[in-house]
């Protein structure tokens, strides 16, 4: 039996995950739910992740929850895969500047575009400042590719891009060449292709 299982709804952010899984290329099980169903909301779900949420994610009985958290550790669980940049070189900082930017500016300033709040904060109040300015750095981190850490494909080109790739389907960033040629280099990966089959599938 895999020692790898992600709680699962498809399609959600749990996806994102199970990109990286492909990407790892470890043997895993997925535990599907239904959010519809409101599965996340059971006791026997809580129990795993308090907040309800999918994705989770069980290696070796440890649970791990956080998009930005599962795919940062599995990069480190499986450094074979050469998906994170090491401890002890520079580079890691640059790297995990880009594993907390999603879920720390770039997943709130689209998600507050999507559902505007009543009265926009101040701009020093946001962690994300202003959505102009994070379209702007992150347009600027990809342009010149292939990926944020220029040759190496990293875990933060999972987190980035996924939301990226969303964000770009439901139109909700700037329809911007940086974003529109990254988007197509995620969608060419294999992993991502077999991510975006099973997630298909497991709908079906
Ligand atoms: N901060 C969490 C967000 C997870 C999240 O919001 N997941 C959504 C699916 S896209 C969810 O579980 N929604 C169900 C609910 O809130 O009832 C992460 O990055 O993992």
């Amino acid at each position: 039996m895999p020692d790898l299982t992600l709680y699962h709804a498809t399609p959600s952010r749990s996806s994102v995950v199970l990109w990286m899984l492909e990407e790892i290329g470890e043997p895993y099980d997925i535990h599907l739910l239904s959010l519809s169903a409101g599965d996340n909301l059971k006791p026997d779900y809580l129990a795993v992740n308090p907040m309800g949420k999918v994705p989770a994610l069980s290696h070796n009985g440890t649970v791990i929850t956080e998009v930005a958290a599962i795919c940062t550790y599995l990069a480190d669980a499986f450094p074979q895969k050469n998906l994170a940049v090491p401890i002890g070189t520079p580079r890691r900082g640059v790297y995990l500047k880009w594993l907390f930017f999603g879920p720390g500016c770039l997943e709130p300033a689209v998600i507050d575009r999507a559902a505007p709040r009543k009265e926009a904060p101040r701009r020093a109040m946001l962690g994300y400042g202003d959505f102009d300015t994070t379209m702007d750095v992150i347009a600027k981190a990809v342009e010149k590719g292939p990926w944020l850490m220029g040759e190496q494909f990293t875990a933060a080109d999972v987190v980035i891009g996924a939301n990226i790739r969303w964000a770009t389907i439901f139109k909700l960033i700037p329809e911007r060449k940086e974003f529109v040629d990254y988007a197509a280099r995620i969608a060419a990966r294999p992993a991502a292709q077999r991510a975006e089959a099973k997630d298909k599938e497991l709908a079906g």
